[in-house]
């Protein structure tokens, strides 16, 4: 039904003219308004983008080539004229009225009241008021005059009486109708509405202007301001403004429809936008249910509104009604609580999160915004301060929508106290807990590198360690965390192993205490004990985890579980791996540079060292430490070595030449102006060589490596000899065994060199056969695979 919107104005305009070319475009401006409207009113698109784009090429050539078909409702105007000099002005014909205000329900109340008693004053003993209401729109008030049905004109509202001509930017307004689709258009129509921005669409527009390095716009009312008062209608084009109708002004030619809400119908039959958020009802409290009603739904809506707007539904009463000075009696505006101020910028404070996380928030004069008053406002990070440059003593727009967090928008330049303050630097040390603060590359965010030494920091990382796949402390749930560390009975993570009986019923009565329960158990002068002795026990239980486990559960940043058994497989111990320089995790498989700087940086840590130390101390064993994998030896050879140091210039290749003519990473540390000849690497890597060894430091980190290359090569040997048992060995585990779990017999089997795979192939070494084996022990058999008891496993492995 909606394709036949404007097929009528096609037929009138085709009748009035002759050529072929004429009746062309005719069909061609039709055409693209039919999909105009669809794309911009009606959300719902006729034909792509290209074939639009084809079709107004079109017309745009046949008007170029016959200028005499141009009309003033053509598509192709749309696009924005010559700059203007000024804006001319326009009187309204009938002013444009300003609406009053209201906050409260009880100004609400009092609206009713007057409009009943002012209706009652007159014939009526007891009359039927119905309330239309729409929304109120953040955006600008304006006239749009048609004249038989053609858009002629677009006036501001200015003072109400005069305004400013704005019809070359209104014409890029693509939702406008350029043309009433209606067979009989009023000779004179003046329609009132706001015209605004879409939040997606500033989003849009913002970003843009960020990358083009140009202001930004503090919101989209703003936006739609700035780019409606745009001497260039071409840049207008570029900004996407939408409009919708909610009042008239002069009417002739046509009856004026009984009532507001017949008006918005009549509007929305001839294509002009009118928004569907609407309603009528009686009474105040169908006027605050709405209000309620929309005000949960705003965050929701396309596009940002101030409020909403009753009026008297019905014309005849609205007129009786009548104005005070210059607003209509018959309406009013009930605002939502403001939700943007301007405050002072007091200090900027920097919050720990649970990740570690650096916020900078700004601390605010107090200052009421959206209904509650605000004392702080989120900077998000460093880079969002730098982009708004923020300062202590600015002046700034703050802003707190519905639920979520008060921030800071925008910044008063004007306002800056003089001598302008000094410029936002990020700390470098967590002011929480002191520890050193870094950014990766790349990443927006700092982090304090405090671990769960750092307070703001402890639950996360205490929720971490006691999880299933790491210390699996069962019975330490989310709640117990949080008390734990709330009444500060875990400051460290060793503290858990501190705790006692009394420790938790102490923590539990405090904890009920500060929530005014009381337990049904303590009412009948019992203490319930037993969870406490459960959790007792479940943390004891924890303390032999095996080391890559114990790993994981340390928290570091990127480790995950199968990280965790990489640097434990290839490394083998907590004494090397907390001592172990960043090029050793470099060089182990699949970690790569982030993963290996964020151990490294973790065990650098002076406090995470302390705190190994105190869980060791406080009887936490890792099981299963080996020596280093032989396997490592290929690693440690002098050319991966150099090349995980990333020198400039100096390829994986060249490290390889190096290692060939003899060069050992303390040979390189020691090298005399002269040696860099024998080298016998191009001049440019040899200068790349020079600079990087006369770094300070890089010489010393040489001889770090050399001494530790050569420390890991002597516990080598050892470790060849239990784990060539099980090289290259393939095991497949079914069943269930008799004392092994899988993951134990696993464990014994990878730890003695062997792999362990999950289907049987011709490739299986052997098959680990226990009860209920299954399809794998068929297959097995199929196939001629070795298969093994669970006692024949043992007896190969450790010899029992
Ligand atoms: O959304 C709006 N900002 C809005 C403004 C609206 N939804 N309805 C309005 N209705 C009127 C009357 C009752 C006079 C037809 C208005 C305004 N006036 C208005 N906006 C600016 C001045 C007056």
């Amino acid at each position: 039904m909606q394709n036949d919107l404007f097929s009528e104005i096609a037929v009138t305009d085709v009748a009035s003219v002759i050529t072929p070319e004429a009746q062309r475009a005719a069909i061609l401006r039709t055409e693209l308004e039919r999909h105009s409207h669809a794309y911009y009113v009606l959300d719902a698109p006729t034909i792509p983008d290209g074939e639009y784009d084809k079709l107004f090429l079109e017309l745009q050539q046949l008007e170029e080539q016959f200028p005499a078909l141009r009309t003033p409702d053509s598509p192709t105007l749309r696009v924005g004229g010559a700059p203007l000099a000024e804006f001319g002005q326009v009187q309204h014909a009938v002013p444009m009225l300003s609406l009053n205000n209201a906050f409260e329900d009880a100004d609400i109340q009092a609206f009713d009241r007057r409009i009943s008693e002012g209706l009652e004053a007159g014939s009526h003993a007891s009359p039927q008021i119905d309330y239309a209401i729409d929304l109120k729109f953040d955006g600008l008030a304006i006239n749009l005059r048609y004249v038989n049905g053609v858009f002629t004109q677009a006036a501001t509202r200015g003072d109400g009486f005069v305004g400013e001509d704005v019809t070359e930017n209104i014409r890029t307004v693509r939702s406008i109708p350029l043309r009433l689709n209606t067979p009989k258009p009023p000779a004179i129509l003046d329609i009132r509405g706001e015209v605004l921005m879409f939040k997606s669409d500033f989003a849009r527009l913002n970003q843009r202007q960020r990358d083009a390095g140009s202001k930004e716009f503090a919101n989209p009312r703003n936006a739609a301001a700035g780019s409606l008062r745009q001497l260039d209608s071409k840049v207008t084009a570029q900004r996407h403004l939408r409009f919708f109708a909610y009042g008239i002004g002069l009417l002739e030619g046509a009856p004026l429809p009984e009532s507001h809400r017949a008006l918005l119908d009549w509007y929305q039959s001839m294509g002009v936008p009118v928004c569907d958020e609407n309603a009528v009802v009686q009474g105040a409290d169908g006027l605050l249910n709405f209000y309620r009603a929309i005000q949960v739904k705003r965050s929701t809506l396309a596009y940002e509104i101030d409020g909403v707007v009753y009026k008297v539904n019905d014309f005849a009463q609205q007129e009786e009604l009548g104005f005070v000075s210059r607003a209509p009696r018959f309406a009013i505006a009930h605002k939502f609580p403001a939700e943007e101020a301007l405050t002072i910028v007091q200090g900027i404070d920097i919050q720990v999160g649970r990740t570690g996380a650096l916020t900078p928030v700004a601390r605010l004069a107090p200052v009421f915004v959206g209904g509650v008053t605000i004392t702080n406002a989120t900077l998000h990070n460093e880079d969002e301060i730098r982009r708004k440059d923020v300062r202590i003593g600015d002046t700034v727009i703050v802003r707190r929508a519905g639920d979520v967090i008060p921030e800071v928008l925008a910044v008063v330049l004007e306002r800056r106290p003089e001598p302008a303050p000094a410029a936002f630097e990020m700390l470098k040390n967590c002011p929480v807990c002191g520890s050193h603060v870094v950014r990766e590359v790349g990443e927006a965010i700092a982090r304090c590198t405090g671990g769960w030494f750092c307070s703001a920091q402890r639950k996360e990382a205490l929720r971490h360690f006691a999880a299933r796949k790491m210390m699996d402390i069962d019975g330490l749930g989310e709640r117990y965390i949080e008390n734990l560390v709330e009444f500060d009975y875990v400051r460290g993570i060793a503290d858990l192993y501190k705790l006692t009986l009394s420790d938790l019923l102490e923590m539990k009565r405090r904890a009920d205490e500060r929530e005014g329960v009381i337990p049904e158990t303590v009412q009948q002068g019992k203490i319930a004990t037993k969870w406490a002795e459960n959790l007792i026990l479940a943390i004891d239980n924890s303390k032999r985890p095996p080391i890559e486990r114990f790993l994981f559960a340390l928290g570091i940043r990127h480790v995950g579980e199968s990280t965790a058994k990489t640097v434990a497989e290839w490394l083998g111990s907590l004494a090397l791996i907390r001592r172990a320089p960043l090029s050793l995790f470099l060089v182990l498989p699949d970690i790569g540079p982030a993963v290996a700087e964020a151990i490294a940086d973790f065990f650098i840590e002076e406090k995470n060292q302390q705190a190994l130390d105190e869980l060791l101390l406080a009887g936490v064993a890792p099981q299963g430490e080996h020596p280093p994998s032989a396997k490592l030896s290929q690693q440690l050879e002098t050319s991966v070595l150099l090349s995980a140091l990333s020198i400039p210039k100096l390829t994986a290749t060249r490290c390889k030449q190096l290692q060939e003519r003899g060069v050992t990473l303390a040979s390189l540390a020691a090298i005399a102006d002269d040696g860099f000849v024998q080298l016998g690497l191009p001049a440019d890597v040899n200068l790349a060589l020079r600079e990087w060894l006369s770094v300070a430091n890089n010489k010393a980190q040489l001889n770090q490596l050399d001494y530790l290359r050569k420390m890991l090569l002597e516990q080598m040997p050892e470790a060849l000899a239990n784990e060539g048992l099980l090289a290259g060995k393939t095991f497949v585990l079914t069943g269930t065994l008799p004392s092994l779990s899988r993951e134990q017999a696993s464990a014994l089997i990878e730890a003695a060199g062997g792999k362990v795979a999950g289907s049987v192939s011709k490739k299986t070494s052997y098959v680990v056969a226990g009860d209920e084996a299954g399809s794998k022990l068929l297959k097995a058999q199929e196939l001629g695979v070795s298969i093994l008891t669970e006692a024949e496993l043992l007896q190969i492995v450790v010899g029992a």
